[in-house]
Formats: structure tokens, sequence, C-alpha cells
């Protein structure tokens, strides 16, 4: 079978990201195209006519669409290469776990902290450090949250990172000195070239999130 693989991306998503990382880490040759969210090519509209919403890898002009279920995807299309999910149902289940987790804490928790001020922003720095000492607390002493491998819990959640910047500046706070082990987890990762690669600088994503702000009025 020829394999066709673009990816719709947005350089920032960090949605996107964990795609990139996936693609990456199963050593998959794919075109990317940087879509403008405010004025949508027809390709994704035609793809994902749902959400309308990037990533979308479009495998041999077949779409698949949200992030999660494309990264499950390209383990079970590519599965001779480096897995992503563990094997074993149960840890399999325990992985799907953290990343739901985070896939629905992270993006609106990380939006409150960027985008409000005064006890609202307050409020919503405590909610976001509350979820990454669970999340800390998961990782315990293990080098990765998939255990001696870097896996799928680490995927979802590394793009998060590159964001981590732009969070502290703006709400005026210290990852580090909450969760620690965190910031050495997102180090470690960080040496994978795949993660390397994927994720954008910290200060681009901030001077971004600076922009979305005016956009917003905020
Ligand atoms: C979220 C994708 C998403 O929010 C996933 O893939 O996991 N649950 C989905 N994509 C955003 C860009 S990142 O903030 C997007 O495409 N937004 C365009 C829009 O809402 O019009």
């Amino acid at each position: 079978m020829a394999n066709e693989v673009v990816l719709l991306d947005f350089w920032p998503s960090p949605f996107g990201m964990r795609v990139r990382i996936a693609l990456a880490e199963k050593q998959v040759k794919y075109e990317y195209r940087d879509e403008n969210l405010r004025d949508k090519s027809e390709l994704l509209l035609k793809m994902n006519p749902v959400h309308k919403k990037i990533p979308v890898l479009v495998h041999n002009n077949k779409p698949v669409c949200e992030s999660l279920i494309i990264v499950e995807y390209i383990d079970e299309v590519w599965s001779d290469k480096y897995p992503l999910l563990p094997s074993h149902p149960y840890q399999r289940a325990q992985a799907r776990f953290w990343a739901d987790f985070i896939d629905k804490k992270m993006y609106t928790t990380g939006r409150s902290v960027w985008s409000t001020k005064g006890a609202e922003q307050e409020a919503a720095i405590r909610d976001f450090i509350d979820q990454l000492k669970l999340l800390e607390q998961e990782l315990g002493n293990k080098p990765y949250f998939g255990g001696d491998n870097f896996g799928y819990v680490d995927l979802t959640f590394i793009p998060y990172y590159s964001w981590f910047h732009a969070y502290e500046t703006l709400g005026n706070f210290k990852i580090e000195e909450s969760c620690p082990k965190i910031i050495e987890w997102a180090k470690r990762c960080m040496e994978r070239e795949s993660v390397a690669k994927a994720l954008p600088d910290q200060k681009k994503v901030y001077e971004f999130v600076l922009e979305l702000k005016k956009m917003y009025g905020l």
C-alpha cells in the first residue's frame, strides 16, 4: 500500500504537536501543512467537516481527526515501529485514562491561566498546579509516564511544556517551585529528537499568546 501522509496542523497547537511526535517516533515521512485558522483551507473543511479543526491526518486521501485518535491510528498502522501504547490491556486502559485526563484539563485550565486576571487568575493557577501535582504523583519515580520508555501519556502531555513559559510569565508563577519532577520529566522528554523537533520555542509560543490576548481584547 502506498503511504501518502499529509498533516494539517497549526504550529502552536499542542494537539498537532502530539501527532508530529508520533509520526517522528514511527519515522513516517509526511507533508506538513500549516493552516491559517482564520481562513481555513478547502482541504481542512473537506477533511474535517464536523469540527473544522486541526490536526487532521490525511492518509492516502482519507482523513483521521482528533489528536488522540490519530495517535492511536498511527500506532496501529505503523505497528512494526516504536510502540506508543503499552501492549497489556490494563496498562493500555491506564494510559488512556491519563491521556484523557490531560486532554480534558490542561488546555482549558492553561487558557484560564493566561486569559484571566486577579482572583480569577489566582484560582486558575491553583487549579493548574493541582492538576500538575496529580500528574507528578502518577509519574512517581519513573523516568516517563510510560515507565522506562517514552510513550502515549508522555506524548499527550509534553506539548504543553512549550506553553509553560507563557503560563508562567502571564500568571507570574513558577511551575518548578510546586512541581520540580514535572520539569525534570519535561527536560528528559526534550532530549528526544522527536519531541525537540515537534515543539516550538517557548518564547515564540509566548509571543503567540500575547497576540491571542490582543486579538481577544484581553
Ligand atoms: C482539539 C483540536 C483543536 O482544538 C484534538 O484534536 O484533540 N480535541 C481536538 N484544534 C484547534 C487548534 S488548537 O487550539 C482548532 O483547529 N481550532 C479551529 C477552530 O476552532 O475554528
